[in-house]
């Protein structure tokens, strides 16, 4: 008998399919379906919800791949994500409270490896250091990617974002807020370690610097109002409908003009994102120029062996 599904549960099962050939622990994805066909919204979730979804290096692999994945799926337009819930353990909601600190250490992180054994047949799972990845912050690699993947990615806040965790939803492009378990925190402060790129300074961006600053300095929970006054999430739906609105605004994003969507999300980020920023705008705008003819006359006036005939390009539109 399968379990019931709590009456507040945000996930509709009957909206999504897993996608295929991904072999995930820590999260789940998934792509959009209506009436049998694919939608072009992805569904990304953290699934450790009895650590309030902290996430360690499997984890952040995982969620890079996925996203990685959904950037380069061309009919996708949006991707939303969340945090599996509840807790087997005591019902509580999480977004994601950030790095695992029970696999936080000096030496690096522990990673579980799966060590087969031709002879007996069998594969054994155990937990090493990878020296490779000492000390690596490579949640800063996925904020990079959400930040610069050309898709709109809209966090849907199911309950606590803390540490990490509240920095993912600062790097959003769009955020929905559950009204009865969104909670935040930047607890950073708290376990000595501190996200001084895009989870701080975004943040003061968006909230202004004084209420960055206390939100650090203070580390003081705050609910899914205060962050919507403060302008850390756009909305504060409640919980049943958090993903189905988190839905609706992936499919109304997937309704504009893709290049429009693109170009504006990419000049948002510009201005913050310095050189950096303008390189990925710029390989856009390169990228539309190859489109035109006269790009089309340099390269053919070089395969042809002729001087290019720019006479028919106007200095001025
Ligand atoms: C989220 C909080 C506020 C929720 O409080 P609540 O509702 O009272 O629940 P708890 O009883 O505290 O938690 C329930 C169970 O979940 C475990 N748990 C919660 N958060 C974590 C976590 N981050 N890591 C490991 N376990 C976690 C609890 O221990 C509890 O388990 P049981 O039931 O077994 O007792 C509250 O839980 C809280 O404050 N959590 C910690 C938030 C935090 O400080 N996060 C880390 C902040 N820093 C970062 O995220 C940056 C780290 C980072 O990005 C990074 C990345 C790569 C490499 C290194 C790092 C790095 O860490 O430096």
């Amino acid at each position: 008998m399968s379990e019931p599904v709590p009456t507040d549960q945000p996930f509709d099962p009957s909206a999504w399919r897993p996608v295929e050939g991904f072999d995930l622990t820590d999260l789940t994805y998934h792509r959009a379906v209506r009436d049998g066909r694919d939608l072009p919204a992805v569904r990304i979730a953290f699934d450790r919800p009895e650590v309030r979804n902290a996430f360690r290096p499997q984890t952040v692999d995982e969620l890079y791949r996925a996203l990685d994945h959904a950037r380069m799926t061309s009919d996708v337009a949006a991707v939303i994500l969340t945090g599996n819930g509840p807790s087997p353990k005591d019902g509580g909601w999480a977004f994601c409270s950030g790095g695992d600190q029970r696999i936080r250490g000096r030496d690096g992180y522990r990673y579980e490896t799966e060590d087969a054994d031709p002879l007996a047949g069998t594969a054994q799972r155990r937990e090493q250091i990878d020296p490779a990845r000492a000390g690596r912050l490579h949640i800063l690699e996925v904020q990079r990617l959400i930040r610069t993947m050309p898709k709109v990615v809209i966090a849907a806040v199911s309950g606590w974002a803390a540490g990490g965790g509240h920095s993912l939803n600062v790097v959003c492009d769009l955020s929905l807020a559950s009204r009865q378990h969104a909670r935040f925190k930047q607890t950073d402060a708290n376990v000595g370690s501190f996200d001084a790129g895009y989870g701080s300074g975004l943040l003061a961006r968006q909230a202004g610097d004084k209420r960055a600053r206390e939100i650090f300095f203070l580390a003081r929970e705050y609910s899914a109002e205060d962050a919507e006054r403060w302008g850390v999430v756009n909305e504060v739906v409640d919980h049943a409908d958090l993903e189905s609105t988190a839905l609706e605004w992936a499919l109304t994003v997937a309704g504009k003009s893709p290049q429009a969507i693109r170009m504006l999300k990419l000049a948002f980020n510009m201005v913050d994102d310095g050189l950096a920023g303008q390189q990925v705008f710029a390989g856009e705008a390169t990228r539309l120029a190859y489109m035109t003819d006269e790009a089309a006359e340099g390269r053919d006036a070089f395969l042809e062996r002729r001087d290019p005939d720019w006479s028919r390009f106007p200095y001025y539109y």
